[in-house]
């Protein structure tokens, strides 16, 4: 399999990650590419004409994307409900923290599109702290949840937002006021196979 990749990512970092606990790693070849909006990757738009990572050219020469249906396309290739719970309340509280996670990484990467591609002049600071807002109020949520049970596509997904603000947006400190969020990440973070793809530092 090949993965069209970048270390920044945290979308093509939850594939990693899940590929790592899935044992698939070695699988999967890494093509590494830059890319924005503004600066799009033609061999990658003639995959996935989206033009985002990941996305996965599988054995049969299929492509796959984007993160949610890659991650359970390898924990089907492993035989499946490994990283997906079955249908249940696991279930439901797995996707729903992905779909969080996944939000905030949305929100993440909107923000630094805009102070890190868009010109000066054009960028809208109202738009800005509207993004941050949502990230605010989501891991504010997130410190609510009892997330040691599992690790899972939620969690690891979770992880993957949260190691993304660490990477673009240290000077946040999302940690203040969120110990427990901050504690489970830090345990968390010794999984070998999250600390194998955390991305180098900016
Ligand atoms: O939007 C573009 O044209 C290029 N951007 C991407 O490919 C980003 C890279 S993170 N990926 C996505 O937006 C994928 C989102 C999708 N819903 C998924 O896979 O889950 C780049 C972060 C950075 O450079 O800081």
């Amino acid at each position: 399999m090949q993965l069209y990749f970048n270390p920044a990512s945290p979308y093509v970092r939850k594939v990693r990650v899940t590929a790592h606990e899935l044992g698939l790693s070695d699988r999967i070849e890494l093509i590494t590419l830059s890319l924005t909006p503004v600066s799009p990757h033609d061999e990658l738009r003639s995959r996935n004409p989206l033009g985002k990572i990941p996305a996965l050219i599988t054995d049969d020469g299929a492509v796959l994307y984007d993160s949610p249906v890659v991650c359970e396309y390898l924990d089907a290739l492993a035989g499946g409900h490994r990283i997906f719970p079955v249908p249940g309340g696991a279930r439901w509280t797995a996707l729903r923290r992905q779909a969080l996670a996944d939000g905030i990484m949305d929100a993440a990467v909107l923000i630094r599109y805009e102070q890190a591609v868009r010109p000066q002049e054009l960028r809208w600071q109202s738009w800005v702290d509207g993004q941050f807002l949502k990230i605010r109020t989501a891991l504010d949520a997130l410190e609510q949840e009892h997330l040691e049970s599992a690790f899972d596509i939620g969690t690891i997904s979770i992880a993957c937002a949260l190691g993304y603000l660490d990477l673009r947006f240290a000077g946040e400190g999302w940690r203040t006021r969120r110990p427990r969020l901050a504690a489970w990440l830090g345990a968390a973070g010794q999984r070998p196979s999250l600390a194998a793809t955390a991305a180098p530092a900016a």
